[in-house]
């Protein structure tokens, strides 16, 4: 195939890769073929540990699509896969971009039925979806991956009933979309599932499904994990609970170990009352620690301990700075003692979720997460960076020819403080 050079290309295919040395070659040629009569560029953003992106450089010179390459450094892999497709979209030239594995489990042959059906239809998004008529999910390993595949879709649509209504394959990870119709900034990918993520952080979008039949991977292993589930259901609760109410639900949720240890060490083991409820205030603090980390702000992995012991600090300054209040209240202000807990622990609350989301988990504290855990800032890559990193591109593709919303940042990391999208149904 002879691609044009003339103008952007149609369509952008992105492929995220980790670790896929063996499937590169065969996936360029078929793209290669699929794709002929197309204008297109093929991206790939790279997070492998083994020889894919040496694979890549061989196979890409006898491809006649320009192929383009981002390869990631471990401590750069920001958001997993998800934030791979990310990086993806904001280096793409073209108005589409098709998004697809790089394990040959998704046809390159139905990429132009994707772009046609955008065209045509006037589609942001077109989801190919193995759970409409004419498509198949047999090739996913093992009836637990279909189980889980089928339950995650469920779940999704119970927990997002408008945005997802007539989406079949909430799951799938080969879809089409509409540059122009996201904003890609605004997302924090966390692992696999990114087109949830699009799906509902986006509004009025013109959604459009076509079959395909999922394939099995052709070489390599899976990298899908229970870990990936885990980041599934988390960032699944992150997009339909916004930030401070999920603040609040842990604090709420902490009631239960500080009353059971409060009463256990009490009762059952004879402590002093006030030693018993101070131990239980320890153990709330750090249950809500726990939760804060995992379902609220999703530090980082690295050094915990170092955000832990100021949060216990805070927990319990509220504790010495609310007995003035609630004396206050009770003896000043003549209120009960009931009402003037409730009002105090409602105070504590707010309070400390400013002060916890302005000093311990203020967006410098995620600047250098590789693990990308809903960083707030983006850590766009340069183009530079892109080009150098890579002897895979050649000069006259090195540099995407036009498109706003994918325009890199150009050598500039970019601190935008990144928007979540509480309750955004
Ligand atoms: N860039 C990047 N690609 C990834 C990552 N994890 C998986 N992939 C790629 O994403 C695609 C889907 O992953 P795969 O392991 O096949 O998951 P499965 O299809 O659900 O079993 C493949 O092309 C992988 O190489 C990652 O952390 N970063
Ligand atoms: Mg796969």
């Amino acid at each position: 195939m002879t691609p044009s050079t003339a103008g952007p290309p149609a369509v952008s295919v992105i492929v995220p890769t980790r670790n896929e040395a063996l499937n590169v070659d065969p996936l360029l040629r078929r793209l290669d073929a699929a794709l002929a009569g197309l204008t297109c560029e093929v991206i790939f953003v790279d997070d492998s540990d083994d020889e894919t992106p040496a694979a890549i450089e061989v196979a890409r010179r006898s491809c006649g699509i320009p192929v383009r390459v981002l390869h990631r450094a471990p401590q750069e892999r920001h958001g997993g896969l998800g934030g791979a497709v990310c990086e993806g979209i904001r280096m793409c030239a073209a108005a589409y971009v098709v998004v697809m594995d790089g394990d040959l489990q998704h046809p390159p042959e139905t990429v132009p039925e994707l772009l046609a059906t955008a065209r045509e239809q006037r589609a942001d998004v077109v989801v190919g979806s193995r759970y409409v008529d004419g498509g198949s999910a047999n090739g996913l390993a093992g009836k637990g991956r279909r189980l889980i595949s089928s339950g995650s879709n469920r779940v999704s649509r119970l927990v997002f009933p408008r945005r997802l209504r007539g989406v079949s394959d909430v799951m799938s990870g080969f879809f089409l979309l509409r540059v122009q119709a996201f904003d890609v900034d605004a997302l924090r990918p966390d692992g696999y599932k990114i087109l949830l993520e699009l799906l509902v952080s986006a509004r009025k979008l013109r959604v459009r499904e076509i079959a395909y039949e999922f394939g099995e991977r052709q070489a390599g292993a899976s990298n899908a994990s229970l870990t990936q589930g885990v980041r599934f259901l988390r960032r699944l609760f992150a997009l339909r609970v916004p930030r401070p109410a999920r603040f609040a639900l842990i604090g709420i949720s902490g009631l239960l170990p500080n009353l059971a240890t409060t009463w256990l060490l009490h009762h059952a083991a004879g402590l002093n009352y006030l030693v018993a409820a101070t131990v239980g205030t320890q153990v709330a603090i750090v249950w809500n620690f726990v939760g804060c980390e995992l379902l609220v702000w999703h530090g980082p992995e690295r050094v915990p301990l170092r955000r832990f012991l100021p949060f216990l600090l805070i927990n319990n300054a509220d504790l010495v700075l609310r007995l003035p209040l609630l004396t206050l209240l009770v003896d000043g202000w003549g209120l009960g003692v009931g009402l003037s807990m409730l009002i105090t622990l409602a105070v504590a609350v707010v309070a400390r979720y400013f002060v916890v989301d302005r000093t311990i988990y203020r967006p410098r504290s995620f600047d250098a997460d590789p693990r990308g855990e809903s960083p707030p800032a983006q850590a766009s890559v340069p183009m530079a960076r892109t080009a150098a990193t890579s002897s895979l591109l050649p000069a006259s593709v090195s540099a995407p020819v036009s498109a706003p919303v994918c325009a890199p940042t150009g050598g500039v990391v970019d601190l935008r403080p990144q928007i979540e999208n509480p309750g955004v149904e």
